[in-house]
């Protein structure tokens, strides 16, 4: 279908349908190639011909941008008028809406348009009632665009939203969608059959009593970084890496004394065997299980890759656990940092640099130059953004039951202690930043050499699943009835 269709705006709707019900990963090539083709024939003529729709155009500019291709926001000028409105057709503002979040620092068109489709949407999907699946693509646009959104929700979403859309709706597409969403899911249940056994065999449940046991959580966090059948090592790696982030956490935010915590960091940053002596009980076990899980995945690296990789693991473990003892000291002393003094350690303490880094070896097969292994040391703008986000959107979600347990001021409490601003608008003001972060990552995607498209889509993941993870409260540490819904709908239970 995606060949043979000659008209360039069907096979955009393709491929975005393709997208949107989580198949597009089978057909990378053929749409890198359709891609190209549309992006060249753009190049040679910039503005936009006179038959083509905003909602045509607004498609095109997404595609490209979400696959890397240079396109600029110049596109969209003829479209708008001297008030800065971008005329009235629905279907082409939710298509501009969409697209607009891919814009860069400084492109004023795009930014412009953030704001006019927002408000747009807004009024129109409080007033329309005629076509019931746009309302539907607007509500949920609204609630957060697609660009923000975590895959395999959003496809598990669609397929539902797809099927009651007879006059459209391609049946063959959407039994593919079913068929493979099971297929996909089998193979996430094997890797969650494999996590299990790991979890139960580490005995943290009864040995670590203070620690969080979240294991489903935390395999749903590696679901979200990468899906990919092929991609379960990661996966399984992943899961058990952040299973020791959630409760070395724990260690430092809620168990651990100064003291303790001082002899733990000392022995990451060592990485030596011998520092266990002087811990504690609770921490040599979580300790040595670290030691033990960090050493065998650079082993495995080193049989099959014949790259010695502990150097950089290690150097992550040890940052993230100054970065505790940092939060920890400040908590102690009763100290509040200022915005940019508690971001500046709050990025590394969220533990996204962790994930990253380990997720980057995990998915980079014999490919890894030296340059690129310097590259990653200087923490590319790709991860500092995504733990950003990350971070920013932990905050907004568990700080206020982190300050009832008593932890150090987070963003939202340093902004209201350092501007005098109320919580509401502190909360607004994170919520800005987030967005502002978003458009500093969407950059670090276009054109660049030193990590693979797969890379970069992890990273990006990572944010979107944070986002989603904390889109109503803390789905994370709070076991609620929203992440239970999409743990069951994602990962146990089959489409019919
Ligand atoms: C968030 O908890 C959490 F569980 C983490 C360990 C960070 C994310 C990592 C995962 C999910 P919390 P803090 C493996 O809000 O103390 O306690 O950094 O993180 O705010
Ligand atoms: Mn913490
Ligand atoms: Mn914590
Ligand atoms: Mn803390
Ligand atoms: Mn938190």
């Amino acid at each position: 279908m995606l060949v043979k269709v000659s008209d360039p705006l069907h096979q955009m709707e393709i491929i975005d349908t393709l997208q949107r019900l989580g198949l597009s990963y089978h057909f990378d090539h053929e749409i890198k190639r359709i891609l190209g083709r549309i992006h060249d024939k753009r190049c040679s003529n910039i503005n936009t011909r006179k038959q083509e729709s905003l909602y045509a155009v607004a498609l095109e500019f997404r595609l490209l941008r979400q696959h890397g291709f240079h396109i600029s926001q110049e596109i969209f000028s003829s479209f708008k008028d001297e008030k800065g409105n971008f005329g009235d057709d629905c279907k082409g503002i939710l298509a501009l809406y969409e697209a607009a979040y891919y814009c860069v620092d400084g492109e004023s068109i795009l930014f412009d348009a953030i704001n006019f489709t927002t408000e747009y949407l807004k009024e129109y999907v409080k007033h329309s009632k005629d076509d019931q699946y746009l309302v539907t693509l607007a509500n949920h646009a609204l609630e957060l665009p697609q660009h923000w959104r975590m895959l395999r929700l959003e496809a598990r979403w669609f397929i539902d939203v797809y099927e009651i859309q007879q006059d459209i709706m391609n049946p063959l597409l959407l039994e593919l969608a079913k068929l493979d969403f099971n297929v996909v899911q089998a193979t996430h249940q094997e890797d969650l059959k494999h996590t299990s056994t790991w979890w139960r065999n580490t005995g943290f449940e009864d040995k670590l009593e203070f620690a969080r046991d979240r294991l489903m959580e935390n395999f749903f966090l590696t679901v979200g970084m990468i899906f990919e059948p092929q991609f379960g090592y990661c996966r399984r790696m992943s899961t058990k890496v952040n299973v020791l982030i959630t409760t070395i956490d724990d260690v430092y935010d809620v168990y651990g004394t100064l003291g303790e915590l001082e002899l733990f960091t000392d022995a990451v940053e060592r990485w030596d065997i011998t520092a266990i002596e002087q811990l504690p009980y609770y921490m040599k076990i979580c300790f040595l299980a670290l030691y033990n899980i960090i050493n065998e995945m650079a082993f495995v690296y080193l049989k099959e890759q014949g790259l010695d990789i502990i150097k950089y693991l290690r150097r992550e473990w040890a940052n993230l656990c100054k970065a505790y003892l940092l939060e920890a000291k400040w908590y102690y002393s009763g100290y509040t940092p200022t915005l940019e003094e508690y971001i500046e350690n709050a990025w590394v303490s969220i533990s996204a640099p962790v994930m990253l880094v380990h997720s980057y070896f995990l998915v980079t097969n014999n490919s890894i130059t030296k340059e690129d292994l310097e590259y990653l040391e200087e923490y590319p703008n790709i991860i500092r953004c995504s733990s950003m986000v990350f971070r920013l959107a932990d905050d907004l979600g568990t700080s206020s039951d982190e300050m009832k347990r008593g932890d150090v001021p987070k963003s939202i409490q340093c902004y209201m202690h350092e501007t005098g601003a109320s919580e509401e608008e502190a909360r607004e003001h994170i919520r800005g930043l987030i967005s502002a972060t978003w458009l500093k990552m969407n950059k670090e995607r276009i054109g660049n050499h030193h990590i693979s498209n797969t890379f970069a889509g992890v990273a990006m993941n990572l944010a979107r699943v944070a986002q989603c993870m904390y889109q109503f409260g803390d789905g994370f540490g709070v076991p609620n009835k929203e992440t239970k819904h999409r743990v069951l709908s994602l990962i146990i239970n089959p489409i019919p």
